[in-house]
């Protein structure tokens, strides 16, 4: 199926170390209400002309307050691409902290470092559980 005309939302899976990562970042959302007090990895909607990775770094500065070095993408089981929801796709970057320490400034009420053996242990996004499964999978098979 093709997703050239799908609206794309980017995040961010925030960790402490791209060669090595424990720690991951995050983030609880506030609203709209039916996604309330779920978690999720920091991100949003592109914005019309700006690109992908531009709409990322925009994000996490009005999120959290931070600059960020992103690192490779996580590539989704659609094309590449994680399905949100019809006319939905999500992409995903790994990333680290390279200015500003995390806040919830807009969007979320609280952020948390999730240890090493923690990762799943928030209620996430439905769709965000599947990326993080995916990344402790392909972890654990090297
Ligand atoms: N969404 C899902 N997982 C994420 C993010 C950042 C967003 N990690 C979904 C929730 C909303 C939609 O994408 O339905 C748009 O996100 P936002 O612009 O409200 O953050
Ligand atoms: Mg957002």
């Amino acid at each position: 199926m093709s997703h050239d005309l799908d609206t794309c939302v980017v995040a961010a899976a925030i960790v402490d170390d791209f060669q090595r990562p424990r720690r991951l970042l995050a983030a609880r959302r506030t609203h709209p209400a039916e996604l309330s007090g779920w978690w999720e990895l920091p991100g949003g909607k592109v914005d019309g002309a700006e690109s992908p990775v531009d709409a990322l770094h925009r994000e996490l500065k009005e999120e959290l307050g931070i600059g960020a070095e992103l690192g490779a993408e996580i590539s989704g089981p659609a094309d590449g691409l994680w399905p949100l929801r019809p006319g939905l796709v999500m992409r995903v970057w790994w990333a680290m902290i390279i200015e500003g320490s995390p806040e919830p400034l807009q969007d979320h009420d609280r952020i948390c470092w999730l240890g090493p053996s923690e990762w799943l242990n928030v209620p996430w996004l439905p769709s965000d559980t599947a990326v993080i499964a995916h990344i402790i999978d392909a972890r654990r098979s090297g």
